[in-house]
């Protein structure tokens, strides 16, 4: 019988509990810990990372922000985070990134990945409410300060971040936008602008005087890629933690996972991409431009100019796989063709990209 059960069976008696026990909403002991930071939708990289890190519960997790957009698995990768969130309360901390938005999501791929699995958006406002609920940053053992972005000219003291009112879609400006959106930055001593648009950019300074007045080792954070996983700034003030690798499947970089022992004691784990399918896919080309609802199998394909061989990259994919071709413009122009010409035929391309129609 967990806890909890022995505390209902207990107070259905009409018998108190103990005085430690009475604090039922405690915050969860967190450490040992493995901090996350960017997903972005990457839902096969996310298993790999439960790989390296440990499934939970068994291992606690805390998770940065940035879940959705820009990968193709953006519904996947929320729910099965918000699923393990209540059934393992204490065991799995979420906190808010800048794409956890109405407004961004429906720019960069969730909200439209919603209404293509779904055939509605019911689904992206039920989880884009959720995102109104999750938390702005979080505390370790009163030491390291973790946030998706970075710090706020608005904010100084980690008390002044227990008073924003939280429940609301990210605003354009002011601390909590500033909490999801900010980068710290070598070359801007004090405050910069952010060529991001929302949020500001940081130097030193301004971490080592935030640092100082609330008593913490160093931030944790997220929110930019970086090659090697993870980046330290500002003589290990502030730690960036990136754990999309091969961001957007194109980038080349590897992913990192921070792992906290009971001391704190620091760890990076970092981990490649998970193993891509390499076979042959056969495309139907009606659907190639219609979005279908779940249950037939659905394509999307986007193309880009590669400069400078003039090739083109055509991808292809479907719920479990994801395919990058690069394709002549001939081959290209015949693709076209059949598309807007909406032909029967079929397309078989091999892993070279070489694609051929078939009868
Ligand atoms: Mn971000």
């Amino acid at each position: 019988m967990s806890d909890l059960d022995r505390q209902i069976e207990q107070l259905k008696k009409c018998e108190p509990l103990k005085e430690s026990e009475c604090l039922l909403a405690k915050p969860p002991n967190l450490i040992p810990l493995r901090i996350c930071g960017d997903i972005h939708g990457q839902f096969y990289d996310m298993k790999e990372l439960f790989k390296v890190g440990g499934d939970c519960p068994k291992t606690n997790y805390l998770f940065l922000g940035d879940f959705v957009d820009r990968g193709f698995y953006s519904v996947e990768t929320f729910l099965l985070l918000l699923a393990l969130k209540v059934r393992y309360p204490d065991r799995i901390t979420l906190i808010r990134g800048n794409h956890e938005s109405r407004q961004i999501t429906q720019v960069y791929g969730f909200y439209d990945e919603c209404l293509r699995k779904y055939g509605s958006v019911n689904v992206w406002r039920y989880c884009t409410d959720i995102f109104d609920y999750l938390s702005l940053s979080a505390l370790i053992e009163n030491k390291i300060f973790s946030v998706h972005g970075g710090l706020s000219p608005a904010i100084s003291t980690l008390d002044q971040i227990r008073t924003i009112d939280r429940k609301q879609e990210v605003p354009h400006d002011g601390a909590m936008c500033d909490l999801l959106w900010s980068d710290p930055e070598d070359i801007v001593d004090g405050w910069g602008l952010s060529p991001r648009g929302a949020g500001f950019l940081f130097g030193g300074s301004v971490v080592t005087t935030f640092n100082h007045a609330n008593n913490i080792d160093y931030i944790c954070r997220a929110h930019q890629l970086v090659m090697e996983g993870y980046k330290w700034m500002f003589n290990h003030q502030i730690v960036t933690v990136w754990s999309a690798p091969n961001y957007c499947y194109r980038c080349g970089n590897v992913a990192a996972i921070l792992e906290l022992d009971e001391n704190l004691n620091k760890q990076f784990r970092v981990f490649d991409a998970a193993p891509q399918d390499r076979d042959a896919l056969l495309v139907d080309l009606d659907d190639l431009c219609v979005w279908q609802p779940m249950g037939k199998r659905c394509f999307m394909m986007n193309q880009e100019r590669r400069q400078p061989k003039n090739q083109h990259q055509i991808t292809f994919y479907e719920t479990n796989l994801v395919k990058f071709y690069n394709l002549s413009s001939n081959t290209l122009a015949l693709i076209n063709k059949k598309i807007y010409g909406r032909t029967k035929e079929m397309i078989l391309c091999n892993t070279e990209g070489i694609c051929t129609l078939a009868a």
